[in-house]
């Protein structure tokens, strides 16, 4: 239900047939990447604003400046927002737009990972540290060397190596660096988007260094594949990656999920090891109210949850969007059930 129908949704019969409510209400929030650190969980969600800056299909009214952090004790609990834990204006590489983050924990120490534009509007991912899951964090005066593109997501494995995933096409900026540098001509959302019958753009992996600092290794693609094995095509809209990379592992299988943006599923695709490839499984969450959708996946217990936004408490601003939960059952045979966010 993107943003171009939402003249016709009466908002107060939509909110009755919501799965879920927003987690909080007194800010918006979106991209939610929630962890089970220290017995609770904690969510590093984007903190969505009004900037007045008018809609384009690059996303320049995606103006968030800072992040805060939630915390819920469970799932169907009450959930805190810790208050601010990163400004752009104290990280010294980063001039706008905060987009959506993720955190992991090693050793007794949080990092957040962020994506922000540099002072140059080129796309890069940061790093901040914090004795405590809801910080404040303290941001590395440069971001990740060869860091490029949007969505980090922090996987641990169970062998305690950490590998980053992310990217995201369009106002993401993954498609300009196609020939392995930055593409400085031609800012629109199409130019040096592969034609339809062309291998889809991927969004990419890199292992981490022990600190969690830097790539360890050249980021690498995450293939999604179809039912053959061939990888998917540029012009498979409804399947092909677009941004919001998570990965988690269920029965020693690695799920990578994933947004198709311009056509708003939640997908997902199974593989053997973190690096993939990743065979196309399905959908994971169909169109919620707002353009984007973006995700995690968390265990609390013996259950899984996925947590997720829309924009259903701004009456359908895109930019203005609220933090979900709901849970996600994996069938007998490890298939996420589909999760529709309205009922009937
Ligand atoms: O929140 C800004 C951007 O919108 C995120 O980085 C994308 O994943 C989309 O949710």
């Amino acid at each position: 239900m993107p943003e171009d129908n939402i003249e016709h949704i009466d908002f107060d019969e939509l909110n009755k047939k919501a799965i879920s409510q927003p987690l909080v209400t007194n800010i918006y929030t979106a991209d939610p990447s929630a962890h089970v650190f220290e017995g609770k969980i904690y969510i590093y969600p984007s903190h969505d604003v009004e900037s007045n800056i008018p809609f384009d299909d690059l996303g320049s009214h995606f103006a968030m400046e800072d992040y805060h952090v939630l915390s819920m004790d469970t799932p169907d609990g009450k959930a805190t927002d810790h208050g601010v834990a990163l400004h752009v204006n104290d990280v010294p590489w980063a001039d706008k737009q905060m987009w959506a983050p993720d955190a992991a924990e090693r050793n007794g120490t949080y990092y957040l990972f962020f994506p922000a534009k540099d002072h140059e509007g080129i796309f890069r991912i940061g790093v901040a540290k914090s004795k405590s899951p809801a910080g404040p964090f303290i941001p590395q005066p440069k971001p990740i060397k060869g860091s490029f593109s949007i969505d980090p997501a922090v996987f641990k494995d169970d062998d305690d190596s950490y590998y980053i995933y992310f990217g995201g096409i369009w106002g993401g900026q993954l498609q300009r660096w196609r020939n392995g540098s930055f593409n400085a001509e031609g800012e629109g959302p199409l130019v040096h988007i592969p034609g339809d019958n062309e291998p889809a753009l991927c969004g990419k992996i890199a292992r981490l260094t022990k600190d969690l600092l830097e790539f360890d290794e050249a980021p690498q693609d995450v293939v999604i594949t179809d039912e053959n094995g061939s990888p998917l095509l540029q012009g498979d809209n409804d399947r092909r990656f677009f941004e919001a990379s998570w990965v988690h592992k269920y029965n020693g299988k690695y799920y990578f999920s994933y947004s198709t943006g311009d056509t708003h599923f939640l997908c997902y695709g199974i593989g053997d090891n973190p690096y993939g490839p990743f065979r196309y499984a399905g959908r994971i969450l169909n169109p919620v109210v707002g353009w984007t959708s973006h995700h995690s996946i968390c265990a609390f217990g013996e259950k899984w949850y996925l947590f997720y936004h829309d924009s259903s408490l701004s009456k359908g601003v895109t930019h203005l969007r609220s933090v979900k939960v709901t849970e996600l059952i994996h069938d007998e045979n490890g298939m996420i059930r589909t999760i529709d966010p309205y009922r009937g």
